[in-house]
């Protein structure tokens, strides 16, 4: 229930600093193609093939080929994610146009599917430049640079160096780069041996290795970053040289000469770079290392696979009583206690879902240790949260200040707020808010202030890493469609 809205008020967030405003300039290709027409239709009877960049500004739509995987493109709560949908999609934005996302099973399909459409599309799928397919493919300038690296199970001896991999169970995705790395290995160490799949994702190789049904596998960095928080068994041996380049691809337009759609993603890209939403992307998809640390998210990983199980279906019942996206509460857990229904924080405070005891007695909860009521009372104060914020609060950033009244109560929130207009800021935006919350512990401000001295950093840690949690745990559930955060990790077929 909290919807697309939700997703990209994230985004918004995280471009608070450096926003990807819509630029005059990116247009004047454009106005010159346009008057290029013009042009040409003033001098020939016969009207001038549109180039690709028209086309595509013409049809209203700009279609991207992609792949239903994590790193790229996936369901997320009701609504499509991935780094390269969202890159995608502010490409879409700039030209004005509305963005269209067709699939690709394997990597083989995409340059096919590609090859033979009609219409120019985009292949943003996580692709590496790769010269056998010239001429017909053209790539645009790298995005992103990852490294391809050897994982292995952690109880396992770490593997060093290549000669390591030798006698080892070693799985990757068919037609893959790993696979070509792991061809171009062989040639020194021809007792090297490996497989390969086309019936399944790099997460799917990752739980694998997780499971120990594999020994070690090779994916590119931003897969592991992103997925070392669901598998706490995964750990990286070594990486590969040199990285490899992150690059769109497009089909040859039929006259070489039309560069304008190639022109176009290459500009679009070198504005991300410079305006920082490639690194807002990273942030958002690959950081949860960054921000977690090592021993957070493997800690994380292991109470994903260990607690929740035990938990989930209370999470999902009171969510749905008091009309929570249960991922949303389960984050709240998370946060408050590891799950753990007998944790007790430094102030005394108790439980899964870390209740107060004077919030305890309001809400009829009787016994703070006992998970379901922690869990139904932590549901039910939230639930109240959202109700009693101000009106002027709009959805989705409703679910973050409530978060905050949820830590440090709605007066100590109300203060802030106050603090938020009197320096001249947007007390409902939560950006703004949470920028002034720390205030709150410091004397000069909170000595104006009605409720006093706050903790004010606190709630900015809190809605943080629950918005971190409550992304993991959503985005768990890929790629299986059973709405279920273990269930999504399911486990493929190898094919033969
Ligand atoms: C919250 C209460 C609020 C209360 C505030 O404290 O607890 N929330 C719940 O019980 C769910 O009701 O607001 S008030 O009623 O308006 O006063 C302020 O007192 C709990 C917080 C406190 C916090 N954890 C849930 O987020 C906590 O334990 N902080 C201490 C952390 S440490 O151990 O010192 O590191």
């Amino acid at each position: 229930m909290l919807a697309p809205a939700l997703r990209l008020c994230i985004l918004a967030d995280m471009f608070a600093l450096s926003r990807f405003r819509h630029s005059l300039l990116m247009l004047l290709p454009l106005l010159f193609v346009l008057a290029g027409c013009q042009e040409d239709q003033e001098h020939s009877p016969a009207p001038p093939a549109l180039d690709s960049l028209a086309q595509i500004r013409a049809a209203g739509e700009l279609v991207i080929l992609t792949r239903n995987t994590p790193s790229t493109y996936f369901q997320e709560r009701n609504d499509a994610a991935g780094f390269e949908y969202d890159l995608a999609m502010a490409f879409a934005r700039q030209l004005g146009v509305s963005l269209r996302v067709e699939t690709a099973d394997t990597i083989e399909q995409l340059y096919l599917q590609m090859l033979i459409n009609q219409q120019p599309l985009l292949a943003a799928a996580g692709l590496t430049a790769d010269p056998a397919r010239q001429p017909d493919v053209l790539y645009s300038q790298s995005y992103l640079q990852v490294l391809p690296q050897v994982i292995y199970h952690s109880k396992a001896a770490r593997p060093r160096r290549p000669e390591d991999l030798i006698g080892k169970r070693i799985l990757v995705l068919k037609d893959s780069v790993h696979a070509t790395l792991l061809k171009q290995l062989q040639q020194q160490h021809p007792e090297l041996s490996f497989d390969t799949s086309d019936t399944v994702e790099s997460v799917d190789l990752l739980r694998m290795v997780d499971e120990g049904q594999i020994d070690i596998t090779l994916v590119n960095s931003n897969e592991l970053a992103m997925h070392q928080v669901y598998f706490p068994h995964i750990q990286l041996a070594f990486s590969l040289e040199p990285a490899l380049d992150l690059q769109w691809a497009l089909r040859q337009p039929r006259k070489r000469s039309d560069t304008s759609l190639l022109d176009a993603v290459n500009s679009f890209l070198q504005q991300s770079r410079e305006q920082g939403l490639i690194d807002a992307l990273v942030e958002r998809y690959y950081g949860h290392l960054d921000v977690m640390g090592y021993i957070g998210a493997n800690a994380f990983a292991k109470h994903l696979q260990q607690r929740m199980p035990q938990y989930e279906s209370l999470f999902r019942k009171h969510a749905q009583e008091f009309g929570l996206d249960w991922r949303f509460l389960a984050a709240v857990g998370y946060q408050e206690s590891h799950w753990d229904p007998q944790a007790r924080s430094k102030t005394g405070v108790r439980g899964l879902m870390m209740l107060t005891q004077r919030t305890a007695d309001e809400l009829g909860v009787q016994d703070r240790l006992d998970p379901t009521q922690s869990i139904r009372g932590g549901a039910k104060y939230l639930a109240q949260m959202l109700e009693r914020l101000p009106d002027s609060i709009a959805y989705p950033e409703r679910y973050w200040f409530a978060l905050a009244a949820y830590n440090i109560g709605l007066g100590h929130l109300e203060d802030a707020r106050r603090l938020t207009a009197q320096a001249g800021l947007d007390p409902d935006s939560w950006i703004d808010v949470r920028s002034i919350l720390p205030r709150l512990s410091q004397k000069q401000w909170y000595s104006q202030t009605r409720y006093g001295f706050a903790r004010g950093g606190e709630p900015v840690h809190f809605v943080n890493n629950i918005r971190r949690y409550y992304d993991i745990l959503s985005w768990s559930t890929l790629p299986a469609s059973e709405d279920s955060i273990l269930g999504g990790l399911h486990t493929p077929a190898i094919k033969d």
